[in-house]
């Protein structure tokens, strides 16, 4: 099948031109054609362009290549291979943002250890990194650093995807004589671990099971009380002593988890009262985080594990969230300057390379999708057979850091330029501004990258629907076998569906609506609403199973799994006015647009067509029938409802209409 890389780039490149193919036409009677992708469309558009990548040309790693040693930029030149042989050891620090790093609170120094590890011979240190979560958390890091794929907003992918196959990194180093084993002090139910991380291909996983907690209070904190860093390291420690040699070691931390409140006798720095607030308790926190990091280098270095192990380490995301108001102001207030979101989810990479005499801070943007190829490359992995999105960070070229919470699919980090669409959905509305200065700098020139960054996400959730890694590489189905095999699991919408409306705020209406689409499990229907991102998040609140006290990753399983079945059948309706790319961010993959009550086909409107892949625009039987000059002759189907529908009344019939 050849490496895999070179496609795959191209296949992005192909997606990025995808994106920005005219959707909107003029046809000579003077009629607007709004014709865009639909569903089945898109999806076939990308196992077309998935084949081709594997079928023609000779391969040519020349370019792009990311692992090998063939390719020209590389930041240090052969360095391709440096770790070849050895041990890896990641470890992923709860909530540790780059903020922390180099920095003093008062002439105390935050995380000594972890400035130690990035100046030591070897270190290389890259400070412009960044979080890329989806709705899972830590879980959703440890996704995306081992698998170069982007987990998802739609529910947990540890979740949603556990019966998938994966070829990541616990895989490929197993392929190439490695032991795999995970490590984390909690319990293995949480996030689904235990039935995920033999699927991602770890040999074993010692969760809380295997390991003695000291139950110190506080620590972890809300609901996450667990075993201290300390007592969590130190044992590891004495796993990874036994383990057979070379193994792939995943070490995931805990303390350091929110609300950050550790008891008096660990806390390590004085704080101020004008920080006596959440940023004090985290910036002691992380201070006491890195502390327990110290111990284990120091206990590697005893059991002779230091000097033939690759050690890298990460953040998995931020741990002072700036959508929070109260959290946002202490943060801008410590900082002197407002708190932005490249800010909070910068987090630090360190990769330290035993042996070499080097170190180096570098600032070529990158996340954590690109940890696959970065490790892989100084492993000296000659060939990637898998699929993946990321890029070598040695290359020192500037990812095109997606993400996908809190700055929404579309957003992008890449180099100085920090970009966040709009939450409509519109690109126009968007801004950008410089991540050194915090200046806005306008949006020209972003679209380009916007639609990489969107298309990453896109392709992973393609990937991931579809498990084609399963088809590709297990069941070494060819090419056009798998292109036939997906299409015919693509769920079209039915022709007939029931239409509901619903204000935001009527708790009744919707318990109704949830219970009927849960006794029929066949039911699509069409949700309007005076505020449909609210409505939604209502839905989202009382029926997910999502503990409204306990946090992320306390899940009533059974509640969420009949949800995600009845969301799955629910396409919302958004007004050209509403926020496409919040509600999408809730997770619903099938949403119509409706043109409200004008005849004409509005800019705003087009461009939300070209931004976005609706799967339908929704509107009455009487905007159908003054309107029907514009929608047909559209790709986009286009489906109708009997009249306008008045809130409270009973589910109204949507039908699908011929427009071609
Ligand atoms: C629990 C730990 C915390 O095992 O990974 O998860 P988070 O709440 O940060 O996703
Ligand atoms: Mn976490």
């Amino acid at each position: 099948m050849g490496s895999l890389p070179k496609p795959i780039k191209k296949l992005m490149k192909a997606e990025a031109a995808l994106a920005i193919v005219v959707l909107v036409a003029v046809n000579p009677m003077g009629n607007a054609f709004a014709t865009s992708i639909s569903s089945q469309e898109f999806f076939t558009y990308h196992i077309r362009d998935f084949i081709e990548s594997f079928a023609g040309e000779p391969q040519n790693q020349g370019d792009f290549y990311l692992a090998t040693g063939t390719y020209e930029e590389q930041l240090v030149p052969g360095l391709f291979g440096a770790a070849r042989g050895m041990n890896l050891i990641v470890v992923q620090l709860e909530s540790m943002q780059n903020i922390v790093m180099g920095r003093r609170y008062y002439g105390q120094e935050i995380t000594p250890c972890l400035n130690t590890l990035a100046r030591a011979p070897g270190s290389f240190y890259f400070s412009n990194f960044y979080s890329q979560i989806g709705s899972g958390n830590t879980s959703d890091a440890e996704f995306t650093a081992n698998n170069s794929l982007m987990g998802t907003v739609e529910s947990y992918t540890y979740q949603l995807y556990q019966n998938n196959y994966f070829k990541g990194l616990p895989w490929i180093l197993r392929e190439n004589g490695y032991r795999a084993y995970v490590l984390h002090g909690y319990k293995k139910e949480f996030w689904n671990r235990q039935n995920m991380y033999p699927a991602m291909g770890f040999e074993r996983f010692f969760s809380a099971d295997d390991f003695a907690s000291d139950n110190i209070e506080g620590i972890g904190g809300g609901n996450i009380v667990g075993i201290s860093d300390h007592a969590f390291y130190e044992q590891t420690a004495d796993y990874l002593e036994g383990f057979a040699q070379p193994f792939y070691s995943f070490v995931i931390s805990l303390s350091s988890h929110n609300p950050f409140r550790l008891p008096d006798s660990l806390k390590g720095i004085d704080i101020r009262p004008a920080e006596d607030n959440i940023v004090g308790d985290y910036i002691n926190s992380t201070h006491y985080a890195d502390r327990c990091f110290g111990e284990f280098m120091e206990l590697l270095k005893e059991k002779g594990l230091y000097g033939n192990s690759l050690i890298v380490v990460y953040g998995d995301h931020f741990g002072l969230s700036k959508s929070d108001k109260r959290v946002d102001a202490a943060m801008s207030s410590w900082l002197g300057e407002p708190y932005r979101y490249d800010t909070m989810m910068n987090i630090p990479l360190i990769v330290h390379v035993p042996g070499l005499a080097l170190n180096s801070t570098y600032e070529n943007s990158g996340g954590q999708i690109d940890l696959l190829p970065t490790i892989a490359y100084l492993l000296g992995i000659e060939r990637l057979d898998t699929i993946y999105l990321g890029q070598n960070l040695f290359t020192g070229e500037d990812s095109v850091v997606a993400v996908q919470t809190h700055m929404l699919k579309g957003s992008y980090i890449k180099g100085d330029q920090v970009f966040e669409i709009s939450r409509d959905g519109l690109f126009e509305n968007s801004k950008a501004w410089d991540r050194r200065t915090g200046e806005e700098t306008g949006i020209d020139g972003c679209l380009e990258n916007s639609e990489k960054a969107a298309s990453t996400i896109d392709l992973s959730t393609f990937y991931l629907n579809n498990d084609v890694l399963r088809l590709a590489f297990l069941e070494n189905m060819p090419m056009g076998e798998i292109n036939e095999t997906i299409e015919g699991r693509i769920a079209e919408l039915p022709g007939k569906m029931d239409g509901k409306y619903i204000e935001s705020g009527d708790e009744n209406a919707l318990g109704d609506f949830f219970r009927m689409m849960r006794e029929d499990e066949k039911k699509y229907a069409l949700l309007l609403s005076d505020d449909i991102y609210n409505l939604l998040l209502e839905l989202e609140v009382e029926y997910s199973g999502k503990s409204k006290t306990k946090g992320a990753g306390s899940i009533d399983e059974t509640a969420n799994k009949a949800f995600l079945d009845v969301r799955g059948r629910i396409v919302p309706v958004v007004t050209e006015n509403d926020n496409y790319t919040k509600v999408e961010s809730l997770g619903y993959n099938r949403i119509m647009v409706t043109p409200g009550q004008d005849t004409v086909l509005t800019a705003k409107l087009r461009e939300l067509l070209k931004m976005n892949s609706p799967c339908g625009i929704a509107m009455s039987r009487k905007h159908w029938l003054s309107s029907m000059n514009i929608w047909v002759g559209s790709k986009v189907p286009v489906y109708v409802y009997d009249a306008n529908m008045p809130p409270g009344r009973d589910t109204m019939p949507v039908r699908r209409m011929r427009t071609r």
